[in-house]
């Protein structure tokens, strides 16, 4: 992914930060709130850049830049997609699939047993990505419907499994019980669990979105996030206050709603878009 293409979808952010502007303190005060980095992070970063504004990369890059998540080997690698209603989880799944498939076998599981013809609009981003699915029927016990996807995986040796979920609001506990009963059916035939639980956040949200992704990662252990809509978002300098606060990586951003529009963040990437004019 070339940079150019990542600051495209950096909105304001990107190219903000040309030599001149850097060494004006109140520009850069403002173009940080601005682009949503919030106060305690624009702060912060005033103090770190201490009149030297070559120090402004290094401290975003170290707020931003988190270990990534361990995957265990064994196959299959098996990803849980979670989060609030509308956030992009359906979408991500689909995106996931067409990217994994250029690598290997791909099951989708349809664990959303909520919201009327769920597994209807899975199906349709099956056959777009042209990768296997495992149906539900609204009303059904989302962690059985995940059961069956994973024997299949296993009985056909299947290298990736993606779990689409129902949304939620962080606040329902009943629903939040029902993911982490969704984990534990996975440990059943993967004991380490899903390698990756991910939290898709709506970016255009900023820096909202910080208090439903803690409780989704108290509640739950999330080892990724996901930005989606950052195409259609002048926020995009939340992920500097998200990242600082969940210390959770963000592995990817959605930049559109085809299912290719999905690319990987990389933090030495998006600091060096954030210098390029
Ligand atoms: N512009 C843009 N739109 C997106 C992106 N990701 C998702 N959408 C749109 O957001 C809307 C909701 O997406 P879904 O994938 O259905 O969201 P969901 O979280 O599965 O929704 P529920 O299952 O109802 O909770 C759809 O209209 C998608 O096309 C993105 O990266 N960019
Ligand atoms: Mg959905």
């Amino acid at each position: 992914m070339s940079l150019t293409y990542l600051s495209r979808f950096l909105g304001k952010l990107s190219g903000i930060f040309s030599k001149e502007k850097k060494s004006d303190i109140s520009t850069l005060e403002q173009t940080l709130l601005e682009a949503d980095v919030g106060v305690k992070y624009t702060n912060f970063l005033l103090e770190k850049v201490n009149n030297n504004p070559e120090n402004l990369n290094k401290e975003i890059l170290k707020l931003v830049n988190i270990k990534m998540p361990d995957t265990n080997p064994a196959k299959p690698l098996i990803i849980l997609v979670c989060g609030v209603n509308g956030s992009g989880k359906t979408t991500t799944v689909a995106k996931l699939a067409y990217m994994y498939q250029k690598k290997g076998s791909v099951l989708l599981v349809s664990a959303d047993t909520y919201r009327d013809a769920a597994s209807q609009q899975l199906d349709i981003w099956a056959q777009k990505a042209g990768v296997e699915i495992v149906r539900s029927q609204k009303g059904q016990d989302a962690g059985a419907v995940v059961y069956d996807g994973l024997n299949k995986a296993m009985t056909k040796k299947i290298d990736t499994v993606l779990i689409d979920t129902a949304g939620r609001l962080h606040t329902r506990s009943d629903l939040m019980e029902e993911l982490k009963k969704i984990k534990r059916v996975v440990t059943k035939l993967k004991p380490s669990g899903p390698d990756l639980s991910l939290l898709t956040i709506d970016a255009t949200l900023g820096q909202n979105s910080i208090q439903q992704a803690k409780i989704f990662a108290q509640e739950l252990g999330i080892n990724g996030l996901i930005l989606t809509k950052f195409d259609g978002t002048a926020k995009g300098g939340a992920i500097i206050p998200i990242c600082a606060e969940l210390k959770i990586p963000v592995l990817y951003l959605g930049v559109g709603e085809k299912i290719e529009d999905l690319i990987e963040f990389k933090p030495e990437e998006f600091v060096a878009a954030l210098f390029t004019d």
